[in-house]
């Protein structure tokens, strides 16, 4: 099995620390140190869910089921009958299962991913009209692993039928596709619904989807669960209107609201991709996230995961976990699991006082201009990965205010079988363009090389650190002053 899940034995190196206090990223669940402001019962329901915390997702997986094969919408950008095991989007799986199986493969899962914190059920279809399926899952789950979390994913249209359900259940997480306010725009977006026995078109079926998705909105966060709004960006379609979007669902009280770029290809047979409908760059997807500062709280880190995904975020291990590698009663050991989890509160207390070391190098350089930084990371929150084997790359922004997560960019593995390949570096320059210096744990002197041609500096002096220290140190020093721990 191929995984980045953070080893035990890695974590408890650290730098130095000062004494308590400080913090340099904005304080939000959004943020990378983690707990900031966000009141007890909340960062209890948060702090080991990969998707609402962008934290924890440097410490726990989560896994999908393909449990709810229909759907009662449709939507241009989405064609379930693609599948690739490569193909990383929502809508896609290679396998629909029966909740007893999907329960068989939870359990297999758990035993082998300590990390696994959080059972998702995003599709293939909608989780909500599929909802018979779904809530026999967590049923099935629940009794087996009772620390697991339970998220699903819902295009909202039968959701405020299951409100009640859902409380039952103790599903604090559930995430809503929500694309539009205004049914003139949906209906670009969605050419049907099925709704009370019958189909609904253009502006009406929009105008329906948009009151059942506030109605669920508003009624979940009312009995206090905790809602995630996805939204893809659809240029010249629904890309300005995303500010208005984020306003209403504020004003609603969603928790966080992820904007996605819309995948689009001609080879995936969805509507807009058959008619050559471009998805966003990913400067323009900045341009947007920066323009929503200062309303709902962002997710920057969302991975697109199929519907069968399986691991930390970014990874997938969903081949590894076909219904043919599963006993028929797979054995399960807890103990790991709690291991597992006391390694995370030391390394979370540990990442705490690194946050405020880079704090302290951050106010050296009070004025300087803001830099655009790309990390090599298996996760942990640290520096851990060689460059050439990177398949993607975190990114940060870094200024005095603090060192704030950006999003990823992926990319493609520089080193294959033991060699740089000069083409795969070429994907890579491509995807770091913009970026002013790439953190890796090691770096070989050719690619180093490239890299500087390119304008960017390749940092490989700190390796393992943790990322915000990293980062802090280097920008201190680079933009005039020294390190709080040089
Ligand atoms: Fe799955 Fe979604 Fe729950 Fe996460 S995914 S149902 S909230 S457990 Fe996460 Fe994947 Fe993005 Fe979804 S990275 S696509 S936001
Ligand atoms: Fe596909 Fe989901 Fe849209 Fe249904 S709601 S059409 S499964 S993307």
């Amino acid at each position: 099995m191929t995984s980045n899940v953070v080893p035990l034995t890695s974590i408890a190196r650290s730098r130095p620390a000062p004494a308590e206090g400080g913090g340099c990223s904005s304080r939000s669940c959004g943020s990378s140190e983690g707990r900031g402001d966000l009141p007890p019962h909340i960062w209890d329901k948060v702090k080991d869910h990969p998707c609402y915390s962008e934290e924890a997702h440097h410490y726990f997986a989560r896994m999908h089921v393909a449990v709810a094969p229909a759907c009662n919408i449709q939507c241009n950008y989405c064609n379930r009958k693609y599948d690739c095991a490569n193909e990383s989007r929502p809508g896609v799986t290679s396998e629909t299962l029966t909740s007893e199986q999907a329960a068989r493969k939870v359990l297999a899962v758990a035993d082998r991913v300590p990390q696994l914190s959080v059972l998702g059920i995003a599709g293939p279809g909608d989780s909500m009209y599929d909802w018979r399926r779904t809530f026999e899952t967590f049923r099935l789950v629940e009794k087996r692993l009772p620390d697991l979390k339970f998220c699903v994913s819902t295009n909202g249209l039968a959701l405020p039928d299951h409100i009640d359900a859902l409380a039952d259940h103790n599903i604090d997480h559930v995430t809503i596709t929500i694309n539009m306010t205004d049914p003139e725009i949906g209906a670009a977006i969605y050419p049907w619904i099925y709704f009370n026995g019958r189909r609904h078109t253009g502006v009406e079926a929009a105008r329906i989807l948009h009151e059942r998705q506030m109605e669920g909105l508003e009624r979940l966060t009312a009995r206090g669960i905790l809602v995630k709004v996805n939204s893809v960006m659809i240029p010249g379609v629904n890309d300005r209107h995303l500010i208005e979007v984020n306003a209403a669902i504020k004003a609603r009280g969603a928790f966080l609201h992820n904007v996605m770029p819309l995948i689009s290809d001609a080879a995936h047979g969805t509507a807009f991709g058959l008619a050559g409908q471009r998805g966003p760059r990913p400067a323009e997807l900045k341009e947007l996230q920066d323009r929503l500062a200062g309303g709902a709280n962002l997710m920057r880190h969302c991975r697109q995961c199929r519907a069968d995904a399986i691991g930390m975020l970014g990874e997938d291990l969903s081949q590894d976990f076909t219904l043919d590698k599963i006993a028929d009663e797979p054995g399960f050991d807890p103990e790991p699991r709690r291991l597992y989890r006391d390694v995370v509160e030391r390394e979370r207390a540990d990442r705490g006082k690194a946050v405020a070391i880079a704090s302290a190098d951050l106010a050296r350089v009070p004025d300087a201009p803001a830099r655009l930084v790309a990390v090599c990371t298996k996760g942990g929150g640290r520096i851990n990965q060689h460059f050439g084997h990177a398949a993607e790359f975190q990114v940060f922004e870094v200024d005095a205010r603090g060192v704030r997560f950006s999003g990823h960019r992926k990319a493609d593995t520089y080193c294959q079988g033991g060699f740089g390949d000069d083409d795969k570096l070429d994907v890579v320059l491509a995807a770091l363009e913009g970026i002013d210096a790439v953190f890796v744990a090691k770096i070989g002197r050719c690619p180093k090389n490239d890299l500087k041609a390119a304008g960017i500096e390749a940092v490989d002096q700190y390796p393992f650190d943790y990322i915000e220290t990293a980062i802090a140190a280097w920008y201190a020093e680079r933009l005039g002053g020294q390190s709080a721990i040089a």
